[in-house]
């Protein structure tokens, strides 16, 4: 079994104080499990004891003032997340901040404030802004919050990649990121000797691809068009691309949990390769996406993660989005043609080692590769395992399943594609190996 990734901090909690332990335990936790809201309470419970435990000079920059801030931001965090009781909680801190003079009311609240780090003044007067604002409101925020690429940042210190983990205000900071406008830009996640290694494999499958696509008339399987000189092609399932430090390095894997839950599964994985000449792709979202029947930020079925393998810029075709688009607007085809509206629009220089995450609904496409060489990015989607993308990814029918009424395909399709698999393998001679006994317990 591997081992759990908050074990690094841990591992320095044992030489700490009490309540410096606790934060340190509680720290390493929501590392590990960064989706439940008990464990963000339970962090800012120990954090703001930490704060009270050490001397306290007036400076907002001290050790005291900066861990209370983000205990304020572990326990708002935790009170969006569903965890009630962190409600009074947050109270207290936001009553304890006034009386050691860290907040001023002063400053009216504003959810911009909310996504500023610790390091700054963060006031809040007594109230949480952004918990509130959950519905058609939070797009009001849009063109202020998303409104250039260092607004979408998420740069982790050094001691958070090196231990692998982030601090309350940087998850506050993500969380509202997602539902604000949909994206953030992650800077170093990834190990630059895993990509090199990954980078040397894919060149090797896009030879064979392009020598294949030579021979065979119809574009095949693992290849598909994605538009005039540009190409995705799925990554086999083999070393180096099933490497976790590829798939979930520690930071990543922290914020999918966040954002998603800890029961979710890679869809898409594949690269993306857009060759010198190639032009914009129409405005688009990837999946065919359920209508939750709300007004404003619906809850994220998957995100995708866009892992640049050459460092991307607009020049050589740099992925470009519609921030907020994935709010549900009264016309979903508002966004078709941003041409012509004044939406705003992002196309951000990503280096090798970090990565744009954006929600599944959000607009985006690739644009034109005006530069000299290839631009490769890796293209991974991370939604619920209760998703089924049926139009991109169709399983197999029976014959049976093609002679039947469009009602009859639509209701009896996976029951068809169960049996259809169950029937090969057993005119193979295998023996099924797909009990659900070996996932129950899986988590990310
Ligand atoms: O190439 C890109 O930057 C994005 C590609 C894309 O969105 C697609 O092919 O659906």
């Amino acid at each position: 079994m591997a081992a759990p990734q908050g074990v690094k901090i841990t591992g320095l909690c044992f030489e700490a104080g009490n309540a410096d332990q606790a934060a340190c335990t509680f720290t390493a936790a929501v590392a590990q499990w960064t989706h439940e809201p008990e464990l963000l309470n339970n962090l800012a419970t120990s954090l703001a004891a930490l704060s009270q435990e050490v001397a306290f000079d007036g400076d907002p920059q001290s050790f005291g003032a900066r861990a209370l801030c983000e205990a304020q931001a572990a326990a708002e965090l935790a009170l969006v997340m569903g965890h009630a009781p962190a409600g009074a909680l947050v109270q207290a801190i936001v009553e304890l901040r006034h009386q050691m003079q860290l907040t001023t009311s002063e400053v009216p609240s504003t959810v911009a404030e909310a996504l500023s780090l610790c390091e700054g003044r963060v006031d809040t007067d007594g109230q949480v802004p952004w918990v509130q604002e959950t519905g058609e409101s939070l797009s009001l925020h849009t063109d202020v919050v998303c409104r250039d690429a260092k607004s979408l940042e998420l740069a982790a210190s050094e001691r958070e990649r090196r231990l692998g983990y982030w601090r309350p205000s940087q998850l506050r900071r993500a969380f509202l990121l997602r539902r604000i406008c949909g994206l953030l830009l992650v800077q170093d996640v990834f190990d630059i000797q895993v990509l090199a290694n990954v980078s040397s494999a894919l060149q090797h499958i896009s030879q064979l691809e392009t020598e294949r696509s030579h021979r065979v008339a119809e574009s095949s399987r693992v290849e598909a068009s994605r538009g005039h000189k540009r190409r995705e092609v799925k990554v086999p399932l083999q070393h180096p691309f099933t490497h976790q430090d590829l798939l979930s390095p520690p930071l990543l894997r922290s914020l999918v949990q966040l954002l998603l839950g800890n029961r979710i599964e890679l869809d898409t994985f594949s690269f993306i390769e857009s060759r010198p000449g190639s032009t914009d792709q129409p405005w688009h979202f990837d999946v065919p996406l359920p209508d939750f029947g709300l007004k404003g930020v619906a809850p994220s079925v998957g995100l995708v993660s866009v892992v640049p393998l050459v460092n991307v810029m607009p020049t050589n075709g740099a992925t470009e989005f519609l921030p907020g688009s994935h709010c549900q607007a009264a016309d979903r085809r508002f966004w078709m043609d941003a041409e012509t509206k004044s939406v705003l629009r992002l196309q951000p220089s990503l280096t090798v080692g970090s990565l744009a995450l954006f929600d599944l609904g959000l607009r985006h496409r690739g644009a034109a590769n005006s530069g000299d060489s290839s631009r490769t990015i890796l293209y991974m989607s991370y939604v619920h395992e209760w998703f089924r993308d049926a139009i991109n990814f169709p399983e197999p029918q029976s014959s049976a399943w093609h002679s039947w009424t469009p009602t009859t395909k639509r209701l009896l399709s996976r029951l068809d594609s169960r049996r259809y698999l169950q029937e090969l393998e057993t005119r193979l001679g295998v023996v099924s190996q797909s009990t659900g006994e070996g996932r129950r317990d899986l988590e990310l």
